[in-house]
């Protein structure tokens, strides 16, 4: 039957920052404006106004119309957008909104942490589970890890890490990419002297030891990355694994301590070896504030790596296999220039300057596959690494892209800094989203030009509610908010005795390429940013991964911070 959309009028569903932009957008077949009214609480209206008619939002056909309520002040709970008889879902204005699901962005990385019981104390009884992956039967567990058959003649402890997403796969590509994403969120607190990153903001075992929570988080995927270089002494010293993980898939429910399949090791790959190396290089920088020892061996490895993928600058890890993602790239230009750009960031060094081929497109964004961009983004926390006009060229180059984004905002009626060309929506849109987001908030951190910063909070909407299927993708947040991505040990709706996903997992979002059989029976014919079913079965639309809970992360510091400015 036709899917039951609720309101026509869709907001954010956690809700607006006082000093935010307050937008709406409702669904309606007319095309003159119509009155809107705020609600409050009591159903009381506090502010009105008239519609802006919008036309056909090109990624869904909806016809719709735009609500603008920002110039109202008052804060609150439970209000609601009034567009004719329709009303919207409930919504909060205020400037503490992003407080918990910045800190709940962040509690995803030590629910998914592997290798360690997740104790009751940080997740509650629900969420608690032993150890997986330690050798403890029936797992065969990561401490002492073969090579997948005929590809290298020993084995290593690469325990620890992040689970990758709903798999208990662990792959260096993405995986670093969540790290960087978390030490740079990190660095933009610190620098913006931002108290949410101090000690203690999270509930994980590391609070009270002085460090920020946020970076014991990363170095606890870093420490398994580093796990992952080819030791001295071998032929591929240097180099780092692509990945880890099982022989066959498992089926759903698996608890990641009942995981009994074995577990092979998989080639070195140039992509996952710059990776390291461009982590290894922004983790020596931001540790030298913290824990020199550890940052001294970030800078090791990281040189260790470079100078192992200039050895071996063309080891491609494939598509397709068994039992875990491929994370295949066939491409590593971008990542050469990514980690020339984090070892020059954090060692002044020319040779790296010299080495530094990309910069930042509208088109290309970032992603695990996509790491061009990312140059820039390292020179963006470092400018005055660069000269003066250098410096004039980085802002330039951040504000044409920003610009562009604004300009897929506008082009939408639905506000989404996501419009690809090609009109397809890719596996993962939803961190796209907030990605392009990350990209817009760090244009305004260097240029001080405050549309980047409102257009950024803005796309904030779209994950949480203002989109073509109501759909808040983030749990706990909104009404109507996704609580069935794909997880082996998230599994509630497979398993009563399982947990539901941690309040603050963002699901993967539409994907046009309906991937899966579940997505396939489901959402035949849909437009593209309607291809996303709340469904455990769903991986190509409704998965988790620490790469997009990352971008999420990363946004909801920004929009904290920003709410108390
Ligand atoms: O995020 C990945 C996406 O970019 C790819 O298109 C997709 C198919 O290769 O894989 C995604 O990553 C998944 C990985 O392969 C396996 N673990 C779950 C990841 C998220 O769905």
């Amino acid at each position: 039957g036709a899917r039951d959309l609720g309101s026509p009028v869709r907001v954010n569903q956690l809700g607006y920052l006082s000093d935010g932009p307050k937008r709406a957008t409702v669904v309606t077949a007319a095309t003159s404006p119509l009155s809107w009214s705020l609600l409050d609480s009591a159903d009381q209206p506090v502010a009105t106004g008239t519609t802006t008619p919008y036309g056909a939002d090109a990624m869904s056909g909806d016809n719709v119309q735009l609500v603008d309520f920002g110039t109202f002040r008052g804060s609150g709970q439970g209000y609601r957008l009034a567009v004719g008889t329709e009303l919207s879902e409930p919504f909060d204005i205020g400037d503490n909104l992003y407080q918990p699901l910045r800190r709940d962005a962040l509690a995803y990385f030590y629910n998914n942490r592997s290798g360690t019981p997740i104790e009751a104390a940080y997740v509650g009884d629900a969420h608690a589970r032993p150890a997986g992956h330690l050798g403890v039967a029936p797992n065969r567990g990561d401490t002492s890890v073969p090579c997948f058959p005929g590809t290298c003649g020993y084995s290593l402890d690469v325990r620890g890490g992040w689970y990758d997403a709903g798999d208990h796969g662990k792959y260096v590509v993405n995986g670093a990419l969540a790290a960087w994403q978390l030490l740079d969120l990190y660095e933009r607190s610190a620098d913006n002297r931002d108290r949410g990153v101090a000690d203690g903001t999270l509930r994980i075992p590391e609070a009270g030891n002085g460090d920020p929570d946020v970076l014991d988080e990363a170095k606890w995927e870093i420490d398994f990355l580093l796990r992952m270089q080819v030791p001295a002494g071998q032929p591929l010293a240097g180099m780092v694994h692509h990945k880890i993980h099982d022989e066959k898939w498992t089926g759903l429910p698996t608890r990641p301590a009942a995981d009994a399949q074995p577990r092979y090791l998989y080639p070195p790959s140039t992509a996952a070896t710059l990776n390291v190396a461009a982590v290894g290089a922004r983790c020596a920088r931001v540790f030298a504030r913290w824990d020199l020892k550890f940052a001294a061996k970030c800078l090791i490895a990281a040189d260790k790596a470079w100078k192992a993928a200039q050895q071996h600058p063309a080891i491609y890890a494939p598509d397709g296999g068994e039992g875990g993602g491929a994370y295949d790239d066939t491409k590593v230009t971008d990542e050469f220039s990514w980690a020339a750009a984090e070892n020059f960031a954090t060692t002044g060094l020319p040779s790296y300057k010299r080495a530094i081929t990309t910069e930042l497109k509208a088109a290309d964004g970032f992603s695990w596959q996509e790491t061009g961009g990312l140059a820039d983004l390292a020179l963006a926390r470092v400018p005055w690494r660069l000269s003066p006009p250098d410096q004039a060229k980085l802002r330039k180059r951040l504000s044409n892209v920003a610009d562009q984004y604004v300009a897929d905002i506008g082009a939408q009626g639905y506000a989404n800094p996501y419009l690809p060309a090609d009109g397809k929506y890719v596996w993962g849109s939803n961190s796209a989203v907030a990605n392009n987001s990350m990209i817009m908030a760090t244009a305004y951190d260097l240029t001080g030009t405050r549309k980047y910063r409102d257009a950024a909070l803005e796309s904030l909407d779209y994950l949480l509610g203002r989109n073509a299927i109501n759909q808040s993708y983030v749990t706990g947040y909104g009404e109507r908010a996704s609580h069935n991505q794909h997880h082996r040990f998230w599994a509630h709706s497979l398993d009563p005795s399982l947990p539901s996903p941690a309040p603050g997992s963002m699901a993967g979002g539409p994907n046009s390429g309906l991937q899966d059989p579940v997505a396939q029976r489901n959402l035949q014919g849909c437009s593209p940013a309607a291809c996303y079913v709340d469904d455990i079965g769903s991986y190509s639309t409704n998965e988790v991964a620490v790469n997009w809970n990352s971008a999420l992360a990363w946004m909801t510091a920004f929009a904290d911070a920003e709410g108390h400015t």
